[in-house]
């Protein structure tokens, strides 16, 4: 059989549209990610379910089936979401829980933290990441923002304990704005650029409320508890007892209340000491921040883009 038929992948390169500004700078050409739908059975979904392709960069290609056949341990804890979803908060607080109360260390943010698939910040960093996740001790917290279908394959027959962060689009764009212009400084276009960006499902990890309905399917598996970051922020002494119940972790009464002050923002901006070009990744935190920065017309684009994907789910943002 040759290497194409028996590949589990189906990789399309796409340009970016002539007169469009471009998700990542002086890069036109993107990759759409996806797999063979008899590649697909070890997933916990219907044998019709309909995995959408994802945007990524053309380097995914090259990491794609190490990270299918990346070796998973059954006490992992896989952290998950779309970027900018709050993944490296609830990383921070299951790395307390797992890993020991330490609340003078730094927190873990996206140099410091295990990633899967670095390789979307720099491909360089790719094969360096998988040996360093591999030779990493147990537990291991591992961030991915992969949608179900490119994950290990043993994430879904080891089962380790999953965690998803869902959050508002219209926040989760103008946080992942300042993340690639400011921080990464990938991206020069403007803030209603990088809008149409994501309205147009050309940012990277697009789609993205396929993204969240494929996770939301699975709410009801023992290992994956899903979350939003608008409750997580509205109730954290509620979040951080339910993700720790979840984990089955112990801790006494005034551990949970310092993990609970450790990872405030403000106390996490306090301690995270690498500023990215100047920019600090934890940001602002806040739910609903995006009027701010978006206009009476992307809101009401967003929320209209938002309102036909999701028409046929129950699922629902916050705001
Ligand atoms: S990344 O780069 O994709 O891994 O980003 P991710 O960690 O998923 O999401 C980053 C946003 O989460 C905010 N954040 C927090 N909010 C509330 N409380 C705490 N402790 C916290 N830690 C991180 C972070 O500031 C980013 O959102 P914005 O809107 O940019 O502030």
């Amino acid at each position: 059989m040759d290497k194409k038929t028996s590949s589990p992948f189906i990789f399309e390169e796409v340009k970016t549209p002539i007169g469009k500004k471009t998700m990542i700078d002086n890069e036109n050409t993107f990759l759409l990610a996806n797999t063979k739908p008899s590649s697909n059975l070890h997933l916990p979904f219907p044998k019709d379910y309909k995995f959408e392709s994802c945007f990524l960069s053309t380097s995914f290609e090259d990491f794609a089936n190490d990270y299918r056949t990346f070796k998973v341990r059954s006490d992992d804890v896989w952290i998950l979401g779309y970027p900018k979803s709050g993944t490296t908060w609830t990383l921070n607080i299951v790395s307390q829980l797992k890993n020991g109360f330490d609340f003078s260390k730094e927190p873990l943010a996206i140099y410091t933290g295990l990633f899967l698939e670095r390789f979307t910040v720099n491909p360089e960093d790719g094969y360096k990441d998988l040996e360093l996740l591999n030779k990493a001790p147990s537990p291991r917290v591992i961030q991915s923002h992969l949608p179900p279908h490119l994950l290990p394959v043993e994430l879904w027959t080891v089962r380790p304990k999953i965690i998803y962060m869902a959050r508002n689009p219209k926040d989760v764009a103008v946080s992942f704005f300042h993340m690639s212009r400011d921080a990464l400084k990938y991206y020069s276009g403007t803030i209603e650029e990088q809008f149409d960006i994501f309205l147009e499902n050309r940012s990277l990890y697009a789609p993205l409320h396929a993204h969240i309905l494929a996770y939301w399917q699975l709410r009801n598996l023992d290992h994956l508890l899903f979350l939003n970051y608008e409750e997580q922020l509205a109730d954290r002494f509620a979040a951080v007892k339910k993700i720790a119940k979840f984990l089955e972790c112990t801790y006494g009464e005034e551990e949970l209340k310092e993990l609970m002050e450790y990872t405030s923002i403000e106390n996490m901006r306090k301690l995270y000491t690498k500023p990215m070009n100047g920019f600090q990744f934890f940001r602002k935190g806040k739910a609903g921040g995006f009027v701010d920065e978006m206009s009476e017309e992307y809101i009401k684009k967003f929320d209209e883009w938002t309102a036909e994907n999701l028409k046929y789910s129950d699922f629902k943002f916050a705001i």
